[in-house]
């Protein structure tokens, strides 16, 4: 690869010196609210975005004024488990100094924090970091917050697959100094200044890790570069199998990028985990395409090589063969909201919170509800992979107490419709500067009417995985959706059908570039159909695929377009 072709991120971290940059001369500069140059890409590794409100982007124009540039920042939490006491702390940080007031619970089990003025961005690495916490790694080209199913019911297995996902995020991570040195005022992490798994380029794009414990899918692993699947027995955990090249989003108009599944290499003993992971991380560091971003991922690497090319690379580097891979199945990936009893003899809460968001609104101050109940909470909050939030290990004695609380607060609202719970939105509008089309916002109107559809065809508890994603970057992972919904233009979408409910198949596309109205009208009649036609207990997705509405995607890097 000659030096002049590689993509301008490339040069940016290799020139980047380990991620510093003139990141600190940046936070002292009075005349603007961003970062400049190449420090605008560089605070992603560090865990940040720079952001705009977009709905007061054009009014700031008008008058002459640079965008109000704030940065989102994104907190790191292997597995989504926080304490109540992080919970206290952030839940302070975001009332008083974020724009919007709100925290928002990612797809990817962290914690998003919009709106943050430059002047307190140094304050809340020094906070996240009394609290035991940092946004390292959740962004940029390394590997990301490592997810695990946040099932913790079957406690035993849960916390060795919790175990897992958080070794195997701290062993991943950068090695560099350049956060402490530069948000923590140069507290000395002793650590060497190479990046010896990484490489001092960094990876070629993101990389997502997932830990996922079988029959639930609620981690989505096909969006995954990697993913331990947990083999168990007798309640205890044996190893993983290991799947690689997973990912959701593609361009328009580009049919070198698709949504693709993951592929299987192997069963591992647990004692191979992190030198598997670190192989996959390092095989991917050196093979893949540094040229062209859109075709960076893994995904593209091992359709480039080949599965059995790339099998044998992970083996030579981690030194193992793989066995042949257990049996798993998935059979299904919503969260199971409400009250669960472990066999810990602990009680589990799962609260439903709309698209994540945690904000105080009139009848319904569900932030402030968090917040009361993490001041009397014992146990942990976990973050579900679908934006929500469990109030993990309560004891039977604090069960009441809880429950008022959260009914209370508005956060516990038996009226949720089953639909509404298996239907997730990505960020979109108004802070992803990327959006095309409206998501969070306009989702819960749409699960009015398709809630409606539901009822008129005495269908009322029935439902499908339903997502909407702004743009086809595909973040709300529509592209694993019995139905999905890609953003085009304002309120223009591309309809996708045929996916499945273990989220083991890609949807394919069905309807481009339709007015939303016109793609309620569709579904009405798609809806109507599946009532009176459906097999005992066919899902939505499945129907669609054996009435020949749709045809399956059976493998997208061949089939995906055709
Ligand atoms: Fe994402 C970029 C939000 C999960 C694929 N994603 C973005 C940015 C940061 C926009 C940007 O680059 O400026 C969005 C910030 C919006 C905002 O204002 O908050 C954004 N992505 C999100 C979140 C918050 C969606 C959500 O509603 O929960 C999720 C954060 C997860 C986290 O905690 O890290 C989020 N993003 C995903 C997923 C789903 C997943 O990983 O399970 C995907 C698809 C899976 C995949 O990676 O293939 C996803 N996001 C992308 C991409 C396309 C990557 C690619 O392969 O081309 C981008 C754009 C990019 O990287 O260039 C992107
Ligand atoms: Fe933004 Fe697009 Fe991701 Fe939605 S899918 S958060 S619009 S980048």
């Amino acid at each position: 690869m000659s030096n002049d072709k590689l993509s301008d991120n490339e040069r940016l971290k290799s020139e980047s010196e380990l991620l510093r940059g003139t990141i600190k001369e940046d936070l002292t500069n009075d005349l603007t609210g961003g970062f400049l140059g190449d420090n605008f890409q560089l605070i992603r590794f560090h865990g940040m975005y720079q952001q705009d409100d977009r709905d007061i982007r054009s009014e700031r124009t008008v008058q002459m004024l640079e965008p109000l540039h704030t940065v989102m920042l994104r907190v790191r939490l292997p597995g989504g488990i926080i304490t109540p006491m992080q919970w206290a702390g952030i839940d302070e940080f975001a009332s008083e100094h974020t724009q919007y007031g709100s925290i928002r619970i990612t797809n990817r089990q962290a914690l998003q924090l919009h709106g943050v003025l430059k002047k307190n961005i140094k304050p809340v690495h020094q906070l996240l970091h009394r609290l035991g916490l940092d946004s390292r790694a959740t962004a940029g080209d390394v590997n990301r917050n490592v997810l695990c199913t946040s099932n913790p019911v079957e406690s035993e297995i849960h916390q060795q697959a919790y175990d897992w996902a958080k070794k195997i995020s701290e062993h991943l991570l950068p090695k560099t100094n350049a956060y402490a040195e530069v948000w923590l005022d140069g507290e000395k992490v002793k650590q060497p200044e190479e990046e010896t798994i990484l490489g001092n380029s960094y990876l070629p794009r993101k990389f997502k890790t997932a830990v996922v414990i079988p029959p639930q899918n609620d981690v989505d692993l096909h969006a995954n570069d990697l993913n331990f699947v947990a083999v168990g027995d007798k309640g205890r955990l044996q190893g993983f199998n290991v799947l690689v090249g997973g990912g959701l989003a593609m361009t328009y108009g580009d049919k070198s990028t698709y949504p693709r599944l993951a592929s299987e290499l192997g069963f591992i003993p647990l004692e191979s985990t992190l030198a598997v992971a670190e192989a996959v991380v390092s095989t991917q560091r050196d093979w893949g395409n540094r040229k062209n971003r859109r075709n960076a991922k893994t995904k593209y690497t091992i359709d480039r090589v080949g599965v059995d090319a790339f099998k044998a690379e992970v083996e030579l580097r981690a030194g193992m063969t793989f066995q042949e891979i257990k049996t798993y199945r998935f059979t299904g990936r919503g969260d199971r909201i409400g009250w669960v009893s472990g066999n810990d003899n602990k009680y589990h809460l799962t609260l439903f919170i709309p698209s994540g968001r945690l904000i105080d609104s009139l009848g319904k101050p569900i932030k402030s509800g968090l917040a009361a109940i993490a001041n009397i909470h014992k146990g942990d909050f976990r973050l579900t992979p679908n934006q929500n939030i469990i109030v993990a290990g309560v004891p039977e004695k604090d069960q009441q107490l809880i429950d008022s609380l959260a009914r209370q607060y508005g956060l516990i609202d038996d009226s949720v419709s089953s639909q509404r719970k298996q239907s997730m939105a990505c960020v979109s509008y108004p802070t992803c500067p990327l959006a095309m089309a409206e998501a969070e916002r306009v989702l819960p109107g749409i699960i009015d009417r398709l809630d409606a559809i539901l009822v008129r065809n005495q269908i009322p508890t029935e439902s499908f995985i339903f997502r909407v994603t702004g743009c086809p970057n595909g973040c709300g992972r529509a592209m694993l959706a019995e139905v999905g919904l890609v953003g085009r233009a304002l309120d223009r979408y591309d309809l996708y059908v045929g996916g499945n409910k273990e989220g083991t198949r890609i949807p394919r596309l069905y309807k481009e570039n339709w007015h939303l109205n016109d793609i309620i009208s569709e579904l009405d009649s798609l809806i109507s159909s599946w009532a009176v036609n459906r097999n005992d207990n066919e899902d939505f997705g499945d129907f669609t695929i054996r009435n020949g509405i749709i045809r399956p995607v059976l493998n997208s890097t061949d089939d995906f377009y055709i």
